[in-house]
């Protein structure tokens, strides 16, 4: 069992058209454990911090605009191999292409607001719960159901 966090983020157009309790839902129902969770007010230099490798792309500006124009909620999500397997419940970037039974292919059509983010490995799944969460707003807490999952 590979037990890890990783970074979800329900993007301001999910929290705007209300599916973040489905998203979350989702998380939890695949019997994710939530290690940490809070709203926030993604601001440009968070965002430039977070998307480091994307600063310089051309979709930066239309990116950054996006994700600071109107609150997030964070996720810090914990399960086996929580990285890979947020990923593909999430769907592919862009949610034209995402399979039906994502998140994104079940949601989306746009590609910048695709409505989630998930960390891309375990690194930077590490890098990113410690911009978005302080130590103490992470919770190690036993699920009493971990052994029927
Ligand atoms: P990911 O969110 O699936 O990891 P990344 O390549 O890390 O995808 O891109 C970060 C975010 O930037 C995407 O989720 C999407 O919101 C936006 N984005 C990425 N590529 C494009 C693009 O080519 N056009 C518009 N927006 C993009
Ligand atoms: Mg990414």
């Amino acid at each position: 069992m590979a037990n890890e966090r990783t970074l979800v983020l329900c993007k301001p157009d999910a929290v705007q058209r209300g599916h973040v309790g489905h998203i979350i839902s989702r998380f939890e129902s695949r019997g994710f454990k939530i290690a940490g969770m809070k709203m926030l007010q993604v601001d440009e230099a968070l965002a430039a911090r977070h998307y480091q490798e994307h600063v310089e792309k051309p979709f930066y500006p239309m990116l950054r605009d996006f994700i600071t124009s109107s609150p997030v909620i964070a996720l810090a999500i914990e399960g086996d191999h929580a990285v890979d397997v947020v990923r593909a419940m999430m769907g592919t970037t862009n949610p034209q292409a995402a399979a039906p039974g994502t998140i994104r292919g079940d949601l989306g059509i746009n590609f910048t607001k695709n409505l989630v983010h998930g960390s891309d490995s375990p690194a930077s799944a590490q890098r990113e719960l410690v911009l978005f969460f302080d130590e103490g707003e992470l919770y190690d807490y036993e699920m009493t159901i971990k052994d029927w999952l």
